[in-house]
This record gives C-alpha cells, structure tokens and sequence, in this order.
C-alpha cells in the first residue's frame, strides 16, 4: 500500500496498512478462482469507504428513528430503485449485512421456529441456512434436503417435487454455493406452488449473470430472491432481499426491526454504485464471458482427464471431482495456493470423505474475467490446474513455484479493477 494511496491509514497505524498492502500485492500476483469472489471496482471501494460510516439511520427512507437522514434516505433509496430496475422486481431491501441474516431475515418473515423448510443438502452444493442441521435454520426449524441425481450431478426435479408434496414446507430454497448448472426457477416454482409453499431463490452465486442475462431470471417465478452483492454482481459485501409487492412489508419488518439493527450506509453506497455499474452494457459482456471463460476452462480441464461434476458447467462455476486423481481436495487446494492459484476445496456430491478434508475442488471465472483474461486464456490456466495437482500428488514443491512465477508474469499483464497498478 503506498503512502500515496491511503496516507492516513500508513501514518497512524503502519502495521495494519502493511497487512492491506500484502493483501494487495496477493490479490495482484495470484490467479483468484474462488467462484463466490470478485474484484470490486474503484468507485465501489471508494463508496464503501465515506463518511456514511458514521451515520446510524435504524428504519427505512422516509422512515426513520434517528434525525439528519437528509443524504442517507438518498443513498438507500438510490439503491432500492436501481436494485428495482436492474432485477425487475416489486421491491428491494438493501439492508441486509450479508447472505446469512438476508436468508434469516426470510425464515422470520414466513416460518415459525419447528416449522418444515426444504433446501439442497450443504454437500449437495446448497448453503448452510436453507435448514442444514449445523446452522441455526436447521437446529431452529425442521430441514428436510433435497440433492442431484447421482450419475448426472443434476438436480432430479421428479424428486424435489415428491419430497415437496409428502412434507409441505413452508420454504423452499433453490440455489446454492457449488452448482455448476442452470437452476430452472419455472419448475421450482410449479412444485412450490403445489406443495403450497413460500419459494425463496438464493441467487448469490449468479446474481451478476441474472444481471447481465446470462442466467435465466427468478423474478415472476418465486416469492423471494435472496442474494448478497459481492460475488458475480461486484459490489461490495453485502446482501439484498428482493420480493412481489404482497411480501414488501414481511420482508422489511424481517429485516428491521426483526432481525437487524442500523444499516451500513456505506455498504449501501457501494452496493448502490455497483448496481449503477452492473446495468451497463459492459456489464453485461462481462456477465457472459464469465460464462464463456468458465465453459472453455472445463472443456481445457476434461481434455486433461479431470472429472467435474455433471460433466461441465453453464455459468461461472466448476467442480473438481478429484477421486479419480487420488489428490484429496484440500491436499490439492493448499498446493494450488502455493502455485498462486487460490481455489477452495469443496465436497463433491455424495463424497465419501468428510467437509473438512473431502473430494474436490470449487473454482470459477468471476475474478479472472474481471482482469480480463479470455476463452483462449483458459487452456494455459487447465494447463497450470493439472501441474499444479500433478505435483501435488508427488510432492515436487519446485513445480509448483515455477507455475507461480507463470501464474504471476500472467497477471503483471492483467491489472486487477481497485487495485494499484504495482
Ligand atoms: N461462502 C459463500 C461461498 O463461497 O459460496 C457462500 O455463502
């Protein structure tokens, strides 16, 4: 971090600058492929770093408990109406502080504690709180899971709607952290309407491809979408929960004062410039080259014999299916990471390994079409992938380093948005 850059955070704490600044050089040196990351552009940092961080503005636009929200109510109110326009939809709450108090938000606007709620199992590739067991949305309500088809890796839409039909939850979510396919929110909807339930689409993971049209659109299909702002959307962390006029109220009451307290003003500044940002036709571009980056990156990635799970993708991520390599995941993760290649491990559908230690690998386009690079980027980062876990398995450190000075001289040539150009 130079001086220049952020003077006053140098001058007055030179050892937490020095962090940021490692930070910096880390996230310009290395190829980032965690799926759910991004770069965030200089004009949503600088947003999310203004003195609306010193502003406590607890209610809604209009609305409010505490006084002097004259630029405030501008701001959210801002967002709301981009968050409105770019989604198609009835209403927007930009308040959430992230993806898990926006999904609680939804249990506490139509769910009582024991009641039913229906999601994808977590090692399926669903979240956490759609009522997994170890998070509060499955100890405090009744989860049943649903997962993907064994041999396909796709989601078995005859089996969601008979687990729907003989248990009648009130939530459905669809979505989740590591599916690699299309989510058909028309069939969801139909079981849902069925089965007589509330249907929730967590689009954090797309929310930028739905943006930029190159994922099918929930809205008019569900009851709610869910989704933080930080992922493919590159905004800042954050979260939104978007609705139909009849769920407007329940939503917001959820949110506040049900669940959270003052919004960050500055969060919501930035997430108000990156939706500016994502209804661009630029953006849209971006959106699909994500796509088109993620696709040519698993047909490079099968070419050199690695499994993925259901055979590919369709949006702007993949997953390793690494069993046949005889690399556990995570064993294969750190010795990306030593490659200069930052992915996450990650379970694999029906995994016969443990969470903390399981079968795959999770990687993704966002970051690295952010930087810029293309489809015909992508063999050479199969090519870096396969002898990065070619010397995993063999434990032959100085492969790994000579990848990482390939990995880096790539990126010098890339220039990641928002950060210095050193
Ligand atoms: N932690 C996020 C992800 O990486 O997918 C989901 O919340």
């Amino acid at each position: 971090m130079s001086a220049s850059r952020h003077p006053a955070l140098c001058a007055t704490d030179p050892e937490l600058a020095s962090f940021v600044a490692a930070e910096e050089v880390l996230q310009a040196q290395t190829l980032r492929l965690i799926p759910s990351e991004n770069y965030v552009s200089a004009a949503v940092l600088e947003a999310s770093g203004t003195v609306l961080q010193n502003k406590y503005s607890e209610g809604y636009p209009g609305r409010r408990y505490y006084e002097g929200q004259q630029n405030i109510d501008r701001v959210e109110a801002l967002a709301v109406e981009r968050a409105k326009g770019l989604f198609g939809v009835d209403h927007a709450n930009v308040q959430p502080y992230s993806g898990s108090p926006a999904n609680l938000a939804v249990y506490l606007a139509f769910a009582k504690p024991g009641d039913t709620v229906m999601g994808m199992a977590l090692p399926m590739g669903g979240h956490l709180t759609h009522g997994w067991g170890v998070s509060a949305t499955g100890s405090w309500f009744r989860g049943v899971q649903y997962g993907v088809q064994a041999g396909t890796g796709l989601i078995d839409y005859d089996a969601v709607r008979d687990l729907a039909l003989a248990e009648r939850p009130k939530l459905i979510f669809c979505g989740g952290t590591a599916l690699p396919r299309t989510i058909d929110f028309a069939a969801f909807a139909s079981i849902a309407e069925e089965a007589g339930s509330i249907l929730v689409a967590d689009v954090a993971h797309i929310a930028g491809l739905i943006a930029g049209g190159a994922h099918p659109s929930p809205a008019g299909h569900v009851d709610v979408i869910s989704t933080t702002t930080h992922k493919t959307l590159r905004g800042p962390r954050g979260a939104m929960l978007m609705c139909r006029e009849e769920h407007a109220k329940a939503i917001d009451k959820a949110v506040f004062p049900g669940l959270q307290g003052g919004p960050h003003n500055q969060t919501t500044a930035g997430i108000a410039v990156a939706l500016h940002e994502a209804a661009q036709p630029s953006f849209t571009a971006y959106a699909h080259a994500v796509v088109a980056n993620a696709k040519a990156l698993a047909a490079a990635l099968l070419e050199r014999g690695f499994d993925l799970v259901s055979g590919g993708t369709d949006n702007h991520l993949i997953l390793i299916d690494l069993t046949g390599k005889d690399v556990p995941g995570k064993v294969a993760a750190k010795a990306l990471d030593r490659a200069g290649i930052v992915v996450n491990y990650n379970t694999v559908p029906f995994d016969p390994r443990k969470p903390f230690d399981p079968s795959g690998v999770r990687i993704g386009t966002p970051s690295l079409t952010s930087r810029g690079l293309g489809v015909a980027h992508m063999p050479q980062v199969a090519d870096w992938i396969s002898r990065a876990v070619d010397a995993a398995a063999k434990g032959d450190e100085p492969a790994l380093a000579a990848v990482r000075a390939e990995v880096a001289d790539l990126m010098a040539a890339f220039p990641a948005p928002g950060l210095p150009l050193s």
